[in-house]
């Protein structure tokens, strides 16, 4: 690693079971295995007190209104924003399953206000690159363990995937969108050629916010 050089944030987005924890995880040990330093992170981060209580209303053992819940995620991402900070400033690379783009993809499928809902992740940190893993919704729904949380139900991931492809197309060149259909080796082979090339070039760039 080159002394003095940041780390890039990296943020996977999806709808669930569209591969995201998997492919953030081959990245993470790609990365380490070539010297590389790098540390996995999720939204939710669940073990905050703030983090329980989302991991509760997910879980449906507490019901929150939908403006409240919104605002504890945005909360927890908050939270945690020093600690990716130091990180990359210390060189470390930070790869991270879900960030502001699921807040707002969830909480607008549900009927919110779509600027009402990006307004709480402004002034966050601006990912260097977001992989946006793309499937239609009903393709994922025989993945394993879909069924069991609040929002995984096939017709509201429709939603949310409409959201996604929203932003997707509103953010810009930092979004790259795969076909979350394809096999897990060729995804990472691409997501991994991205991010080696990423990686010397964002070195030098200083951190840039959510606007
Ligand atoms: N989710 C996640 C939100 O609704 N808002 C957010 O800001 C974030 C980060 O939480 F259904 C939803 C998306 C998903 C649920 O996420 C839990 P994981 O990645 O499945 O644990
Ligand atoms: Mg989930």
């Amino acid at each position: 690693m080159n002394a003095g050089k940041r780390g890039a944030l990296i943020i996977f987005e999806g709808c669930d079971r569209s591969g995201k924890s998997t492919q953030s995880q081959l990245l993470v040990a790609l990365l380490n295995s070539k010297g590389i330093p790098a540390l996995p992170m999720n939204f939710p981060e669940r073990s905050s007190i703030i983090g329980q209580v989302i991991n509760s209303y997910l879980t449906n053992s507490k019901d929150l209104p939908d403006e409240v819940i919104h605002l504890m995620f945005s909360t927890n991402r908050w939270e945690h924003m020093n600690y990716i900070k130091q990180n990359l400033h210390e060189g470390r690379t930070v790869v991270v399953d879900r960030y502001s783009f699921s807040g707002v993809a969830y909480s607008a499928a549900k009927g919110l206000d779509f600027d009402w809902c990006y307004a709480p992740e402004r002034g966050l940190i601006k990912p260097d690159a977001v992989f946006y893993l793309r499937a239609p919704p009903a393709d994922l729904t025989n993945r394993t363990q879909y069924g069991e949380e609040r929002y995984e139900k096939v017709e509201f991931q429709g939603r949310v995937a409409k959201v996604f492809d929203r932003i997707c197309s509103e953010q810009g060149s930092y979004w790259h969108q795969f076909d979350a259909t394809k096999p897990v080796e060729d995804l990472h082979a691409q997501i991994a050629s991205i991010t080696e090339e990423l990686l010397p070039k964002v070195g030098t760039q200083p951190l840039e916010m959510l606007s």
